[in-house]
């Protein structure tokens, strides 16, 4: 046989394999084939399911990487600078709990919610209509929910939205606006969140913009007290208080920004700002009543309070007596704050004699109008538990106990607050007509944050991990009744679960800032070297030097990320 007709006949050979008639004709040949092609089906069957097993190991694993990451983050530590893990761990004594740990991330995810309805529907804008689907500048257009919002992002470790904000921060955000501006709600969202936002990034564009804004707010001061107007048109630096209060000054709105202004001072090495605050609490100190609690109204050009206007730890009241504990923590409760201190103390004097039960026990901080006591109590006066639980080491042990107990008792009103509704909803505000127990008054809930504040106070300072669960009660009614799908909404009435349409700022800086807190280990944004605003901006707390002013830390606070954890004396991370 030829080259060619060999080849062609092992062709012919190679081809037959393919004609059924191959197989047809030896039922041998037939089986091998089909033994041949279950074979190969179980193989790639089997091949494929081991691919989809691996695959969900691999994200089970992925999400259990980003836990314990997340945990590491929590106690400060950062892989890259440690890489001896189990030395980390024995070092930060690190909290392996995997309820917080899928707590906290609920709670991130419903600021990813909240921040990415802002983003889509109000970029920029105040605040969000979350069922319009529109923004509103209900503070000028100073993209307050982005200003408040900052430092949550930052400390829930979301970085690209926090870069995001932070470009918009410095290509947009300006203050040559002709409006009349709260000074007091610009000063804790606006000038507090900057001032945050510089502390934990150290960018200092976050500086440069309070500083902006804080000159803007300046000429309101410039009263013959000292005691600030309540608005000022931020174009023109015109100052003035609202007819509707007589031209009166409001006590919160006059005496909270000193945490900021003095923040403010000492990270500029400019002493203006901390002398302007700091007179007004001189000027305070000059008209302090024995009981120490001021009425809400005060004429500025005076400096004297209206004696018959009312007096309260909620509405209009509430902040100053937080400011005063917090200025002295923030001045390192050394002999230059002390007198801040000694007014605290002579309030919550005054606050104990507010203080009264119902017959089931329940413990209500009553309201003072001239010399009649109302008994009618805020949701906003439930930032109290958090606050007294904050100053009571500062008490003698017995003092401390007694203080914390009241603490105790005043959290489990104001949680209750939420339980007694259906929507399990706090309502704005509650009566306790001779000694009975709550009845909503205004039933609606715009959001608030104090309950959850101070339950996180408590947690950390008593370490009693009810409080915890009782702020997941509260964020389990929060998902059920106030989330939509382009946002979060209040409430008209926790009665009936009717939606409002508005997702307030301080939904994000404070309510979801203090969940994610209550769900995170002590050390994490510690007390003892933060100290939170009224709008739950953490300031860090520095060298105070003296009664003059500034400590001149004129370069900025320089700090890294792992400065937003308490670390050992001695032992820097
Ligand atoms: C916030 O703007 C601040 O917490 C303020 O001190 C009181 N009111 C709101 C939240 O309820």
């Amino acid at each position: 046989m030829g080259r060619r007709s060999q080849s062609s006949s092992s062709s012919s050979t190679a081809w037959r394999h393919l004609s059924p008639w191959y197989y047809l004709k030896r039922p041998a040949r037939l089986a091998l084939l089909v033994v041949g092609f279950v074979a190969a089906t179980f193989a790639s069957w089997d091949r494929l399911s081991l691919v989809r097993d691996y695959e969900a190991e691999i994200s089970r694993l992925d999400e259990e990487v980003n836990r314990l990451y997340d945990q590491l983050r929590m106690a400060g530590i950062y892989l890259d600078d440690n890489p001896n893990i189990e030395n980390i761990i024995k070092k930060h004594h690190l909290e392996v709990d995997p309820v917080n740990s899928v707590r906290r991330e609920k709670v991130k995810e419903a600021m990813l919610h909240a921040w990415n309805s802002y983003v889509k529907y109000a970029w920029g804008q105040d605040e969000l209509q979350p069922q319009s689907k529109n923004g509103v500048n209900t503070f000028g257009g100073l993209g307050a929910t982005l200003v408040d919002s900052l430092d949550t992002l930052y400390i829930m470790g979301l970085k690209e939205e926090f870069k995001k904000a932070r470009d918009w921060v410095a290509e947009s955000l300006e203050f040559d606006k002709d409006y009349e501006a709260s000074v007091f709600e610009t000063t804790i969202r606006v000038v507090g969140g900057l001032l945050s936002a510089y502390d934990l990034s150290a960018d200092k564009i976050f500086l440069e913009k309070a500083r902006d804004i804080t000159d803007r707010l300046l000429p309101a001061w410039d009263t013959s007290s000292g005691i600030p107007y309540n608005r000022i048109n931020l174009a023109e630096g015109k100052a003035s208080n609202p007819g509707w209060n007589g031209g009166n000054s409001i006590l919160a709105d006059s005496g909270t920004e000193q945490l900021e202004f003095i923040a403010l001072s000492q990270r500029t090495g400019d002493q203006k700002y901390q002398q302007k605050v700091e007179n007004v609490i001189r000027q305070f100190q000059k008209i302090f009543p024995s009981d120490g609690l001021l009425p809400i109204n005060i004429n500025p050009h005076s400096g004297a309070v209206k004696s018959y206007s009312k007096i309260t730890f909620g509405a209009m009241g509430d902040s100053f007596y937080e400011c005063l504990l917090k200025v002295w923590i923030q001045g390192n409760k050394t002999e230059s704050v002390k007198h801040y201190r000694q007014m605290w103390e002579t309030s919550m004097e005054g606050l104990l004699g507010l203080t009264r039960k119902t017959s089931s026990n329940f413990y209500y901080v009553c309201e003072k109008n001239g010399d009649s006591l109302s008994e009618k109590m805020d949701e906003l006066a439930c930032f109290v538990p958090g606050m007294l639980a904050l100053g009571a080491s500062g008490y003698s042990p017995e003092k401390a106990e007694k203080i914390m107990n009241l603490a105790e008792e005043l959290a489990w009103t104001c949680y209750n607050f939420y339980q007694s509704t259906p929507t399990k909803l706090a309502g704005e505000n509650y009566y306790f007509h001779g000694g009975q127990d709550m009845v909503v008054g205004t039933s609606w809930n715009i959001l608030r944050p104090e309950t959850i504040e101070s339950l996180m106070y408590l947690w950390r300072l008593t370490g009693n991990k009810t409080y915890q669960d009782w702020g997941w009660d509260i964020f389990q009614a929060f998902e059920k009744n106030s989330r939509i799908e382009s946002g979060y909404v209040g409430l008209k009435d926790v009665n009936t679960g009717t939606k409002d349409d508005m997702m307030q700022s301080f939904f994000l800086a404070e309510t979801l800032k203090y969940l994610y807190l209550l769900f995170s280990p002590p050390s994490f944004i510690s007390f003892d070297e933060w100290v939170f605003n009224t709008e739950a901006h953490p300031l860090k707390i520095v060298t105070r030097h003296g009664n003059e002013g500034s400590s001149g830390d004129a370069e900025g606070l320089l700090l890294m990320p792992s400065d937003l954890y308490r670390h050992d004396k001695g032992d820097p991370p």
